[in-house]
């Protein structure tokens, strides 16, 4: 199945409708750190996962964004991001335009503005609270009258990822079973945990190397111990919603540590190998670890990039500021 035929499959009726020149939709979705990993997917273009995922939103920081139809003269996409026009050739505006091919009929054309208001210095921004807000924009553009679950899927297609995305608080994307993608959605678990707390600790701003899409294909194509990562992964998905129905902070820290070095472990070994980590990282993932030996209730995640999130307690918050002078912290439930 193409993406074009899941978005069809998603709408029904609702598929093709036309809205006028100048309508506009505008939403907002937050970021996310996954706290069980996303690493490999078992269709390239639904952008459907070997295994489920568990990340935690990061309420205010993320991206809003507004889409208008432009009218029928317009030649191309108009696509404009933290207020500068990004020509069509650019990475960004590429990928947008790919998202767009999905729902757009013959010669529609679209401007796009985009504000990230995850500072990008925080090494927090990703595609995933972009495409979920894309999503949600075109949901309201068009009136689609999208339940959650069904921006999840639309989101799904423009970054796996992004799944997790269209809803706040702890969100668990389940991987599905079906071809076509439409039981991989993501939803938002019962649980308000006003203490947790995630701090972001940027180590080098350096451009990434290998993007998420490519360091997946390598790492399922060529790690033996790639083999090993779904089991890993079911366990954590489930000793981590324990955990969290718990609130027990050591747990989660533990947990998601774990599974972050696992993730990372496969990526190691891949031929070529994968190593996001940097000198400043390793620095930096000793320096939890030293902490946490003298008592701190800090732990660490990493994603496709140099930079180490921490996890912690509002409780042990002040010695984390303390040691780290330059973090900056988030609180997921406000
Ligand atoms: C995650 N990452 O669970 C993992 C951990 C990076 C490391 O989801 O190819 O940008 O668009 O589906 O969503 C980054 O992957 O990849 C990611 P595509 P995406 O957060």
């Amino acid at each position: 199945m193409t993406a074009r035929e899941a978005v069809r499959a998603v709408l029904g009726e609702r598929w093709g409708g036309a809205v006028d020149e100048g309508a506009a939709g505008e939403a907002y979705a937050p970021a996310n750190i996954a706290l069980v990993k996303y690493w490999g997917k078992r269709d390239e273009e639904l952008k459907l996962p070997v295994a489920g995922s568990l990340s935690v939103s990061l309420g205010d920081l993320g991206t809003r964004t507004r889409v208008r139809r432009l009218g029928a003269g317009a030649g191309e996409d108009e696509v404009t991001l933290n207020g500068r026009r990004v020509g069509g050739g650019e990475g960004f505006a590429r990928r947008v335009g790919t998202y767009l091919d999905l729902f757009r009929a013959e010669g529609e054309r679209y401007a796009v503005e985009t504000e990230n208001t995850v500072p990008t210095a925080a090494g927090l921004a990703s595609s995933a609270s972009g495409f979920a807000a894309l999503a949600m924009a075109l949901d309201k553009l068009y009136g689609w009258g999208c339940t959650a679950r069904e921006l999840s899927v639309l989101a799904r297609l423009g970054s796996g990822s992004a799944a997790r995305s269209v809803e706040e608080g702890f969100v668990e994307w389940r991987k599905g079973e079906r071809e076509d993608g439409a039981d991989s959605w993501a939803e938002r678990l019962d649980a308000e945990w006003p203490g947790f707390r995630v701090g972001a600790l940027v180590v080098s701003g350096a451009a990434k190397g290998v993007g998420s899409g490519e360091g997946m294909r390598r790492t399922a194509a060529t790690s033996d111990f790639y083999a090993l990562w779904p089991a890993r992964v079911e366990r954590d998905l489930a000793a981590m919603k324990e955990a969290i129905a718990a609130r027990d902070m050591a747990r989660v820290g533990e947990i998601a540590e774990g599974n972050a070095l696992a993730m990372h472990a496969t990526m190691a070994t891949a031929r070529p190998p994968l190593v996001y980590a940097l000198p400043e990282t390793v620095a930096a993932m000793r320096e939890v670890w030293a902490a946490r030996a003298e008592g701190v209730g800090v732990w660490l995640t990493m994603d496709a990039g140099p930079n180490v999130k921490l996890l912690f307690g509002a409780g042990d918050e002040a010695d984390v500021r303390r040691r780290w002078p330059g973090v900056r912290v988030v609180a997921p439930f406000g």
